[in-house]
């Protein structure tokens, strides 16, 4: 029995959705549209202290934070090519994921939540601005990083690709043509191959909201 908890327009939850779609590993899916139940329930706090989506119970294994459930999936089902066997590539995979988590995400977090969740007349403009022009450093690291790979750790699509992928869809659907943007020739590239990829069309492929 393997179930996944949380809604479907979550980043979290989109790089868990995705992961087990890329494995092709059955699932159910609880609260998918955000309309059933409560994480602030009981029930679900007992899976998850911190009343956070996603929530993963494969098999009576329960388990917390996004891209731990990228790696755990990754790792556990190694037959579906997603955990890179090699180095440089396993360093690679890691580095970016860890990436994703830390320096891209707290300046995205701030730009998505003030553009996409926050009522116009509340929007505090110059503090979005002065995090898009992080993000656009941020992700001209990962632009550059690309320019001689078409994924992530090397040839093949990996784990590593996946928080970050999850976090260029939300960046490049920004709202924020008021602001100049890097070229990003690689990032588009690379972008354009994830987009070809039936799990992530399915599943991050969505309107931001
Ligand atoms: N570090 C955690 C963060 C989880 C998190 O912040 N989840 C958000 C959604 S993206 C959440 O639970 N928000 C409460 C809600 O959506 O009601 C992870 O990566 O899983």
């Amino acid at each position: 029995m393997r179930i996944l908890y949380g809604r479907n327009t979550s980043i979290n939850v989109q790089k868990a959705v995705w992961t087990l779609g890329e494995l092709g590993l059955d699932f159910d899916w609880i609260d998918k549209d955000g309309t059933v139940g409560s994480i602030n329930s009981a029930d679900y706090r007992e899976l998850n202290p911190a009343a956070q989506i996603p929530t993963i119970d494969d098999n009576g294994i329960i388990l917390r934070q996004s891209n731990a459930i990228v790696r755990y999936l990754a790792h556990t089902y190694p037959e579906g090519n997603l955990c890179p066997t090699e180095q440089p590539s396993y360093a690679e995979a890691e580095r970016w994921m860890e990436w994703q988590a830390t320096d891209c995400w707290s300046c995205m977090r701030p730009v998505f939540w003030g553009l996409i969740r926050t009522k116009p007349e509340d929007q505090n403009m110059a503090e979005i601005n002065k995090n898009i022009e992080t993000c656009h450093k941020e992700f001209t690291f990962l632009n550059d990083f690309l320019a001689d790979r078409p994924y992530i750790a090397g040839d093949q699509f990996s784990m590593g690709d996946i928080p970050a992928g999850c976090a260029v869809q939300r960046y490049f659907n920004l709202p924020a043509e008021h602001m100049q943007w890097p070229d990003f020739p690689h990032l588009k590239a690379w972008f354009n191959r994830l987009s070809e990829r039936p799990a992530f069309k399915q599943y991050v492929m969505l309107p931001l909201e």
